[in-house]
């Protein structure tokens, strides 16, 4: 197995290890957050004094009928579930469920292919082929998001996020000539977005509509190492963002009002949050609607950030002032309000953070709610809750072989994964 060669995909450092110390300490964000006063940049000025998670995850909305998380996790999982392999394609990017149909997934193949997986089989011919157009000639490049589109049924319109043959990121939108089509037509791609990449690493990739109806669009910090510019501090630049736009009005898109600097004053409309350094993958809680974006650490600290659904736009996630909860570089300046991980882990636990998904399905019933997520390198599984007390809580689940490359969630709220190694594509059951 070439290790050394896959590994740069997510991150780029790397140190395996197989001691077992305790999971990662939970911390509360808001104690751990320096909290300051109202941030002196005119632009940000909507942002709360001190917008921490917790102080708003106490009472997050939509507020379901029930404490959204588990009281505590369990320990036997290991013993009594199994991650069965369901399908096998070639260094796998991406997990879609498909909407209003669980027995159908879309997953992304890195050289340029959308494979349809159904009802047990992977169809021969691919979903959508963009290998003419997708350039995957270093690590982290490929096609790495897809997105349907909210409405997808009655538009057949999704979306896909891919670095070109020059290594440039591209986000397009695709439409389906029936609704019902099993093939999509390459020739329907629109750019809507498109960004120029510096280096050929931390692209980003993922894409992911909120429940605000809004597409989400992670952008890295455009690579090297250290974010030698500083981009991803600096709202005049795209990367090392989220980006969120309205794809429903304006042409290619809209700018959602309340983004921080939706009137382009200060910085680029497109902008919803700073401070990322490689979101390889986020998910929203679909009962929540809480967003988890887990960044890609530098050397020593892999995070997993978390914003409630009422919270405002403009969080700060602190890189490259911090990796993790750890000063990296420089001095923030006084005033500016970082919003600091839920959970962090060091590189004894792994060497690259893969964003899961919160699992709403029904074969599990006790991990109601628990945010899945895992290492690329080590191929531990975490699981992450809140105690009603606003305490982050994270533990190990699962100790597994696979280099896990994405995690993804199929209509019904079941939770697969990809290792990226084998190509093998694995659901989480009860074991029979
Ligand atoms: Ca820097
Ligand atoms: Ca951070």
């Amino acid at each position: 197995m070439q290790i050394r060669w896959l590994l740069p995909l997510v991150g780029l450092a790397f140190a395996f290890a197989c001691a077992r110390p305790p999971a990662p300490t939970a911390r509360p964000s808001a104690t751990s957050a320096p909290q300051s006063s109202p941030t002196p940049v005119a632009t940000l000025a909507a942002i709360s004094p001190s917008p921490s998670p917790r102080a708003t995850t106490s009472q997050p909305t939509p507020m379901p009928t029930a404490w959204p998380w588990p009281l505590t996790l369990p320990t036997d999982l290991h013993e009594r579930t199994q991650w069965r392999v369901i399908a096998q394609v070639n260094q796998p990017t991406s997990i879609v469920g498909w909407p209003g149909d669980p027995e159908r997934l879309i997953i992304l193949e890195r050289a340029g292919r959308a494979r349809l997986w159904e009802r047990g089989q992977l169809a021969t011919e691919p979903f959508l082929d963009l290998t003419d157009r997708v350039g995957s000639s270093q690590p982290e490049q490929g096609l790495l998001g897809f997105a349907f589109h909210p409405n997808f049924a009655e538009n057949g319109v999704f979306f896909v996020n891919y670095t070109d043959l020059e290594g440039n990121t591209v986000v397009a939108r695709f439409t389906l000539d029936q609704p019902d089509a099993r093939v999509a037509d390459p020739e329907t791609e629109t750019r809507i977005l498109y960004v120029e990449q510096p280096y050929g690493n931390h692209n980003g990739g993922h894409l992911a509509f909120g429940p605000d109806g809004y597409l989400y669009i992670g952008l890295g910090d455009g690579g090297a190492a250290g974010d030698p510019e500083d981009r991803a501090q600096n709202p005049h630049e795209l990367l090392g963002k989220m980006l969120r736009i309205d794809v429903d009005h304006g042409e290619p898109y809209a700018i959602p009002p309340d983004n921080p600097y939706a009137d382009g004053q200060g910085g680029r409309p497109e902008i919803w949050a700073l401070g990322l350094r490689n979101p390889w993958r986020y998910a929203f809680d679909p009962l929540t609607g809480a967003l988890y974006i887990a960044d890609v650490g530098q050397n020593l600290w892999e995070e997993v950030n978390y914003w409630p659904a009422d919270a405002p736009p403009g969080p700060n996630f602190g890189w490259d002032y911090y990796e993790g909860m750890h000063p990296f570089e420089d001095t923030p300046p006084p005033g500016l309000t970082l919003i600091f991980p839920v959970v962090e882990y060091g590189h004894d636990m792994g060497c690259s953070v893969t964003g899961g998904e919160v699992y709403r399905g029904r074969a599990l019933p006790e991990l109601q709610g628990v945010y899945l997520y895992g290492d690329f390198c080590s191929g531990r599984i975490w699981g992450l809750i809140q105690t009603p007390a606003g305490e982050w809580k994270s533990q190990v689940l699962w100790e597994t072989q696979h280099l896990i490359s994405t995690f993804g969630r199929d209509a019904n709220g079941e939770v697969y994964l990809a290792d990226y190694g084998t190509g093998a594509i694995l659901r989480l059951e009860p074991r029979e």
